[in-house]
């Protein structure tokens, strides 16, 4: 059945408020999405019925907690179709699920080795790399972005120039928070699997709005944060093959990943529960799963046409504002928009964007390297979600105008 995307907004209680006495145009969705009823509801409904710890009670509060949190790692290993709810790691986010990965491989990598990354990624899936080559003597190449005709695509011929027998492991990203590319993941995958590497995907542009499945893409590793797909914030997944996460030693050590401890050592018991030291976040993941429930009622086809649909609309319209640079492709594009003006600062952008109600992101956006790159400090981003509409277009072409008009612009 097609999504009523009209109705779609009432499911968000917090999209019905006004902010500065206009209604909320809520267009900062690619640093966090808005949570609908039924999420909310599953955490108060899990504090006030069955909060207890996991996996270590044998009360009825204990075990319902248990129940809810296997599964959601059930739930969500439907949600990207991975073969066992065992290759589904709960962490805090993308960052912590990428850490792990990066910080796991520094016992798999030697001087010479290289890690391949590209030069359109987050902060989150570049720093822990570099930290990673700095400790075990691994180099850390970076596929280039396209720049100036094709901005924002990856260079694919130097792909293969790149991926050498040296390259271990290959990081990127699956969609562009800044750019708004979507890369080809199940190709690059595939040329990577080819050179006998490794893949990391970071999933957390692209895990709430298309379908994401891990044993189509052929990945070995994907990351993504539940915050940025309806989810609660402070839950995550890290998403493993079993063969290799059995091979990775932990990250973190503690309670709850261990097999048996005496005075001298311990035994790790293996994934997922050997990456997850401590008490986990049960609420989160519990939350999760019903944000997965959520966007498939939804469907995640028809969320990615709706939201690339806002994304090339919106591509179009700011266009035709003076002075404006759009980063990233024409077409085939994300559900977001990056933009610069050359006389006003996004700050000021996102600023004035605010006293009309509408939440805006201007900065680096983790994205130093490649700002640098383009020749730029900042963008002001404008990114979509299931929730929004043409109309809000509209909305940030006036408001944008305005801006403007202000500064002498236009
Ligand atoms: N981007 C934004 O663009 P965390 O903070 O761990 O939930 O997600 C980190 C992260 C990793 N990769 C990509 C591609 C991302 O876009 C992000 C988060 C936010 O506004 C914050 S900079």
């Amino acid at each position: 059945m097609a999504a009523d995307w009209s109705r779609v907004r009432a499911d968000f209680p917090i999209l019905q408020q006004t902010v500065h006495g206009k209604p909320l145009v809520y267009l900062d969705n690619g640093a966090t999405a808005q949570k609908p009823r039924v999420v909310i509801d599953a955490l108060v409904r899990y504090y006030e019925s069955d909060n207890s710890n996991v996996h270590r009670g044998l009360h009825a509060l204990s075990m319902r907690a248990t129940d809810g949190y296997e599964g959601a790692r059930t739930r969500i290993a439907r949600f990207i179709n991975a073969a066992d709810p065992a290759e589904i790691i709960f962490t805090r986010g993308t960052t912590e699920g990428i850490n792990i990965v990066a910080r796991s491989f520094a016992s798999l990598l030697k001087p010479g080795d290289v890690i391949l990354a590209t030069e359109m990624e987050h902060h989150s899936n570049l720093v822990p790399w570099q930290q990673v080559a700095r400790a075990t003597g691994a180099i850390l190449r970076h596929v280039p972005v396209l720049g100036v005709d094709a901005e924002g695509g990856l260079d694919l011929d130097a792909l293969d120039r790149l991926l050498t027998p040296q390259v271990k492991v290959f990081a990127f990203t699956h969609m562009s928070n800044t750019l708004a590319t979507i890369n080809p993941a199940m190709e690059l995958c595939q040329r990577a699997r080819a050179a006998g590497a490794l893949t990391v995907i970071d999933a957390a542009q692209s895990i709430g709005h298309m379908p994401v499945d891990v044993r189509a893409l052929g990945c070995d590793f994907l990351a993504f944060s539940g915050h940025k797909m309806c989810g609660p914030t402070g839950i995550g997944v890290l998403y493993g093959r079993r063969t290799l996460l059995d091979r990775l030693g932990p990250t973190e050590t503690g309670g709850g990943m261990v097999v048996s401890v005496d005075y001298d050592g311990a035994r790790w018991k293996p994934a997922p529960e050997r990456f997850e030291a401590g008490t986990p976040n049960i609420a989160g993941a519990i939350g999760l799963a019903v944000a997965c429930d959520y966007l498939d009622r939804l469907g995640r086809e028809a969320i990615a046409r709706h939201d690339n649909a806002l994304g090339q609309l919106a591509y179009e319209k700011l266009s035709a504002l003076p002075g404006i640079r759009i980063i990233g492709p024409r077409g085939g594009r994300g559900g977001l928009v990056s933009f610069a003006f050359a006389d006003v600062h996004a700050h000021d952008v996102v600023t004035f964007a605010d006293e009309d109600g509408i939440a805006l992101r201007g900065g680096h956006h983790c994205n130093q390297p490649l700002m640098r790159k383009l020749g730029l400090t900042s963008t002001t981003r404008a990114s979509f979600y299931v929730y929004n509409t043409e109309a809000e277009i509209d909305v940030l072409v006036k408001s944008l105008q305005r801006i403007l008009k202000f500064f002498g612009g236009a």
